[in-house]
């Protein structure tokens, strides 16, 4: 995968860019199958703030993938590795400031918007869910939103730039082609907002659904083929693996029910972008959190480099 930036080196020695790979300066990712970009904003959160601090621990914790400088990961479960030929790179943060939230949102549809039109799929690595909603309007065309989250960020009763809101202003903008949530559960996603929801088109897969439905239910909602983009609250993610997130809500995906979503998708359609939000490592516990989004996210970009290039023997 891509030319190791610091070839040979243990996990724990050197610059701890995402999986320790080499980073680009802004605008420079013409040429690269995927580009890592941190989006350290969390001013959308609506309770316990933390989430700016995202990007930096998911980068700190994939260097435990990084043996080897990062240029193999055999997958031994798949008895294959993944992200073969693949150039993935990491182009460091968008310069958030304090208290400049238009300005920030604007900064955040820049930055994608050029990764895009360099020919990379964004990964980007939040920060609050609000900036899922800026990150869609860089596409040029509105992508199937594939959402993994405890809740279905559609509430009416928030202001519209808050990290319970992106899937509302994406269905109300048309930055979407169609909405699937996988993991809803608990008592804070509204009666209304729910029926609201459902009304416009969007299919919501609880956590009990998936467990009873599997992924079936998630792909019935997706057209084949179809451009998509995979937003990942961590939240989604039971709080016994992710207790690091500002809204945390029992009865969550495991590890491997996540992953097994996110590889039917990436199998199932064009996934054109993605991202892995709310993760605060201020409530994080050994580090788990943050090592878990690093897993999915090399799971995801893996499968979806698996998804474009035809496996070989
Ligand atoms: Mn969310």
């Amino acid at each position: 995968m891509g030319t190791p930036e610091q070839p040979g080196t243990m996990p724990f020695v050197g610059i701890p860019s995402f999986l320790k790979l080499p980073i680009v300066p802004e605008g420079g990712a013409t040429g690269h199958d995927f580009t890592v970009v941190g989006i350290p904003f969390d001013e959308g959160t609506s309770s316990r703030p933390g989430a700016r601090y995202g990007p930096r621990a998911v980068r700190a914790a994939s260097t435990l993938y990084s043996y080897e400088g990062g240029a193999e990961l055999f997958d031994v479960e798949l008895g294959r590795s993944i992200l073969k030929g693949a150039s993935v790179v990491d182009s460091g943060d968008v310069a958030i400031e304090p208290a400049n939230g238009d300005a920030n949102r604007d900064a955040m549809t820049r930055r994608i918007r050029g990764i895009v039109a360099a020919g990379s799929t964004p990964v980007a690595v939040g920060g609050d869910h609000s900036i899922t909603a800026s990150i869609l309007k860089a596409f040029p065309a509105p992508p199937y939103l594939v959402h993994l989250d405890a809740h279905m960020d559609f509430d009416s009763y928030l202001p519209r730039h808050t990290h319970g809101t992106p899937v509302r202003l994406a269905v109300e903008q048309g930055l979407v082609a169609g909405v699937v949530q996988v993991g809803v559960r608990g008592l804070n996603n509204g009666r209304a907002d729910w029926l609201e929801a459902r009304e416009r088109g969007v299919t919501v897969v609880t956590a009990e659904d998936y467990r009873l439905s599997g992924v079936d239910a998630v792909l019935a909602a997706v057209p084949s083929g179809a451009a998509l983009y995979v937003s990942i609250d961590i939240d989604a993610f039971d709080p016994g693996i992710a207790p690091g997130t500002g809204t945390p809500e029992p009865g969550g995906l495991s590890y491997v029910e996540g992953r097994a979503v996110l590889r039917a998708v990436a199998g199932h359609g064009r996934v054109v972008g993605c991202d892995l939000v709310e993760v605060n490592p201020l409530f994080d516990h050994g580090e788990i959190t943050a090592i878990l989004a690093a897993r999915l996210l090399l799971d995801l970009i893996g499968a979806i480099w698996e998804a474009r290039i035809p496996r070989r023997p």
